[in-house]
């Protein structure tokens, strides 16, 4: 077991539920086989860069992430030892569970819910960032809960758990696998669009994801469409460099979806597993963002009628509930596929994912606590669930 889960830190991957059966190890086994043939037989062909019209293709050389130097701008790709994923989370949501969920348990004393506490339960709520249904929802269920009596802390927040978890567990259920793992099967490139607004940690993301990816031996073509920023195409640039990712540029200020364009027709080209497509959070002309990135997603399906095979949505953890209003004008124009919740270890406002998963029906992928790639990591409900009421669900037989 601990050769398996070595192996699959290796590989980047998260161990499952069923992480040591003998299918899984001999997958990743093949993984890894696939991952060192392709550094091997890639390290002779070296080609510079090609213009394609005012878009230049780099190709970029697997290298092995830490032979890499480290430069005084670049984004951090080596860990220092420290705390784990989870206790990173745990003491991201310090703050919700200390002010929300750690305090409702305080209002129900003795088994009872009377209406000073009762009121006070719903203000709580309301600043949680959960939504109102939620927060009717909840405050109905506490109530006859707590009519019932003998409703102790650890039962309360098993409770909690049970109901959060019963409101999200079905959509997340939805997450696609091969966005966390890398389907050697597959004959056409996934398509993966990332969008947010300016600073959620698009970029950053990306260069997580594409490490990831790499890391199973995908081949991975990254498109630079945030073409009105230099600085962004240069960071993004690194990344890629990094985790050995080919990535198609453009002059700043090119179109955006033409980018998007020439880096699917890369990715087919060269067939390539995945291309993923950074894309601007706001726009330096007076253009609409949305009908940008509308076109964008469009003009994909010229290549692939199928494309982009997920958009995914990054937000900024510490947004609260402007994070919904967001995701929502977002999921109206490009029909959403998932989320990824980044900065969770900072003082974020947790509240929200439960409400945008709930209302829009779309499912959180991965979520960020940090900035090197070990900081992203596939979205657990179970963790979460457990670092936000500090409660360990007993396992189930
Ligand atoms: N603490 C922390 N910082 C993050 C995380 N994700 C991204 N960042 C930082 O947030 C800033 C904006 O990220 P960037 O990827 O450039 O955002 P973009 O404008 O959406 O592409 C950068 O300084 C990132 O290093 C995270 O999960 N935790
Ligand atoms: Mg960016």
């Amino acid at each position: 077991m601990q050769m398996i889960q070595a192996l699959y830190d290796l590989l980047g991957v998260q161990a499952g539920p069923n992480g040591g059966d003998l299918a899984g190890l001999l997958s990743l086994s093949f993984l890894a086989i696939v991952s060192l043939g392709r550094a091997f037989f890639s390290s002779g062909s070296s080609a510079g860069p090609k213009a394609l019209g005012d878009v230049t293709v780099e190709k970029i050389q697997p290298i092995a992430p830490e032979s890499v130097e480290l430069e005084e701008r670049t984004p951090p790709s080596v860990v220092e030892k420290g705390p784990s994923f989870r206790e990173r989370l745990k003491r991201g949501l310090d703050r919700s569970r200390q002010q929300v969920w750690g305090r409702i348990g305080t209002l129900i004393s003795g088994g009872k819910l009377d209406t000073e506490a009762l009121e006070e339960l719903e203000e709580i709520l309301y600043g949680a960032d959960i939504g109102p249904q939620t927060v009717a929802e909840l405050t109905e269920e506490l109530q006859k809960r707590a009519a019932e009596g003998n409703f102790e802390a650890d039962e309360f927040k098993s409770f909690l758990f049970t109901f959060l978890e019963s409101k999200m567990k079905t959509v997340q259920q939805a997450v696609s696998p091969e966005l966390y793992q890398y389907n050697a099967r597959a004959t056409t490139p996934k398509v993966i669009m990332v969008v947010g607004v300016n600073g959620a940690g698009k970029t950053t993301t990306i260069g997580k994801l594409a490490t990831k990816l790499t890391r199973q031996g995908a081949k991975v073509v990254v498109g630079a469409c945030d073409t009105f920023r230099a600085a962004a195409v240069d960071q993004l640039q690194v990344w890629c460099d990094r985790a050995g990712a080919e990535m198609i540029r453009a002059k700043e200020g090119a179109n955006p979806s033409g980018v998007g364009f020439e880096a699917l027709q890369a990715a087919k080209n060269s067939n390539a597993d995945y291309c993923i497509l950074d894309t601007a959070g706001r726009l330096h002309t007076s253009g609409n963002l949305m009908d940008e990135l509308k076109k964008s997603k469009a003009v994909l399906a010229k290549l692939d009628d199928s494309a982009p095979h997920e958009v995914l949505l990054v937000i900024d953890a510490i947004t609260g509930q402007n994070a919904l209003r967001q995701a929502e004008e977002f999921h109206k124009t490009l029909e959403l596929t998932g989320l990824v919740f980044t900065k969770c270890d900072g003082s974020s406002k947790a509240g929200s994912a439960i409400a945008i998963v709930q209302k829009l029906k779309v499912p959180i992928a991965y979520i960020g606590v940090g900035e090197s790639v070990e900081d992203l990591d596939i979205f657990s409900l179970e963790d979460y669930l457990g670092a936000l009421l500090d409660y360990q669900k007993p396992l189930s037989n």
